[in-house]
């Protein structure tokens, strides 16, 4: 079949600058977040000159630095790293659901992919699982995710590229 992409795994990371917007709230996961995207965006061939990444205060906070970073045309892909710990109160869903839709409005509205990287778990223990070394990490996962869009956008945009059915 014509215009089939390459598996993720298999695609260079080399011509893309990434932006990754990581909220401190829950540092001691974000942090190991963040370290996970860095090491996968490296290990696809990033350069490092070619990675920003931007701190914001919550979970809150990452839709709007997202957008603010897609607006600005230095990023092929913007990725979010958060992570929600469910406590007594609704607070916990007012923030997820607002960083949900907020990154896919942003998304969606900018043009540019945006992947999400924002733990939303019942205990620590099940954030701290998901933020551990190796392939069940997810910032690796959402950097991986990151990648494989940016890559679909540019083939998208692409002259002469563009997959059979696609409107002019
Ligand atoms: N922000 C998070 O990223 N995770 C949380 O678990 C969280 N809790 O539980 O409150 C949280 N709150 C802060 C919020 O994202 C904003 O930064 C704050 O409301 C200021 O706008």
């Amino acid at each position: 079949m014509s215009g089939q992409q390459p598996s993720p795994a298999a695609i260079d990371a080399s011509p893309f600058r990434f932006a990754i917007v990581v909220s401190r709230f829950n540092a001691f996961v974000t942090d190991r977040l963040r370290d996970g995207a860095l090491a996968a965006l490296k290990e696809a061939g990033a350069a490092d000159a070619n990675v920003q990444v931007l701190a914001v205060p919550g979970a809150f906070e990452i839709p709007q630095a997202a957008r603010v970073a897609a607006e600005s045309g230095r990023f092929d892909a913007v990725i979010c790293l958060g992570c929600l710990i469910r406590g007594d109160t609704p607070h916990f869903e007012y923030i997820a659901s607002a960083a949900a839709h907020g990154i896919t409005d942003a998304a969606g509205e900018t043009g540019v992919p945006m992947a999400f990287g924002v733990l939303t778990t019942n205990t620590m223990e099940q954030a701290a699982e998901r933020a551990g070394d190796g392939p069940g990490n997810k910032g690796r996962e959402a950097a991986a995710a990151a990648i494989e869009m940016a890559a679909l956008y540019k083939a998208l945009s692409a002259t002469g590229s563009r997959p059979f059915g696609f409107r002019a």
